[in-house]
């Protein structure tokens, strides 16, 4: 029986005291102990921010992908080798500003991947400048008078492209975080879940008591219905006085390596490499 402790390594994290990067990391270990995922079977695929440092924190094998890059470096991966649990984590900053096209892109195709985004609304490492998901108004180094820009919405615009499993989940509720994370990782298909992560340095507007005065929990709501894409996007635009976490939706849908003929059978990792003469080749290089 596998606990949390089996995904610890010798590093211990970095981040400030009280970031709400914690959370995210003992709801991570737990959710993958009890599922039961050996730490060799399952990869981690990380963006460039605060929780990139997570790289060294949560023993599974890891890569330290670029900014923006994370999720079609994880699609790879997994086309490699089906086998693998793959997950992404990545910033807001990341994956809804840099790597924004490549989100939607994967959402399209379905892979069998999990992400997970720490969603501080700021931009942690680099020291506080606005981010994609910073509120209109939002002040900082980059926008001293407010930025004049709205917010991107991951989890209206995740249904609107088609997504086949999305959710959020709060670092202020980290049981409630392992049960999303559980659902997500065991869905078939391309799955989001946007935690908010009070960055507590940087963004002295979305701490954590302003997300606890907000928020309510979908699983609580009377007759709210996963299944209901209507009910979802619905919900996916509510903000402000009240904001709901939980999983919004889920579907059935193809998911992208099952539909290719190519990758049924073993994984392409754990073929035979068949090397041919490349001699020819080279010897237009010459
Ligand atoms: C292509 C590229 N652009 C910009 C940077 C600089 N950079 C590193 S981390 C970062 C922002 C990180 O913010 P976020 O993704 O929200 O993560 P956080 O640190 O808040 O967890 C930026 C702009 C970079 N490394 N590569
Ligand atoms: S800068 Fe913010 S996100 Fe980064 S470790 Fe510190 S509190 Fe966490």
């Amino acid at each position: 029986m596998l606990t949390d402790k089996d995904f610890l390594t010798k590093q211990k994290p970095s981040w400030c005291p009280g970031c709400g990067n914690f959370a995210i990391w003992i709801a991570m270990r737990q959710a993958l102990a009890e599922l039961n995922l050996d730490p060799h079977k399952v990869l981690v695929v990380y963006g460039v921010g605060c929780s990139g440092n997570d790289t060294n924190f949560i023993k599974t094998y890891a890569w330290h992908s670029l900014h923006g890059r994370a999720v079609p470096t994880a699609i790879g991966a997994k086309l490699a080798n089906k086998d693998l649990t793959v997950i992404v984590m990545g910033g807001d900053g990341d994956g809804y500003g840099e790597g924004l096209g490549h989100f939607l892109h994967a959402i399209r195709g379905n892979v069998n991947v999990t992400y997970v985004v720490h969603d501080n609304k700021v931009y942690g490492l680099t020291t506080g400048q606005t981010a994609p998901t910073s509120d209109r108004g939002f002040k900082t180094k980059t926008t001293p008078q407010g930025t004049l820009d709205d917010a991107v919405n991951p989890i209206a615009l995740s249904l609107a492209q088609g997504i086949s499993f999305v959710a959020r989940g709060f670092s202020g509720q980290a049981e409630n975080l392992k049960h999303i994370f559980k659902a997500a990782i065991q869905h078939e298909g391309f799955a989001l879940v946007d935690v908010f992560q009070p960055c507590v340095t940087f963004n002295k507007v979305n701490t954590f008591q302003w997300f606890f005065d907000k928020i309510y929990n979908l699983d609580e709501k009377k007759d709210y219905n996963k299944a209901d894409f209507q009910a979802a996007m619905k919900e996916a635009l509510v903000w402000g006085e009240k904001i709901p976490v939980g999983i919004f939706y889920q579907a059935n849908k193809p998911e992208y390596i099952s539909s290719l003929p190519q990758l049924k059978g073993m994984a392409l990792a754990k073929r035979p490499m068949k090397v041919r003469d490349i001699s020819k080749l080279l010897y237009e290089f010459k």
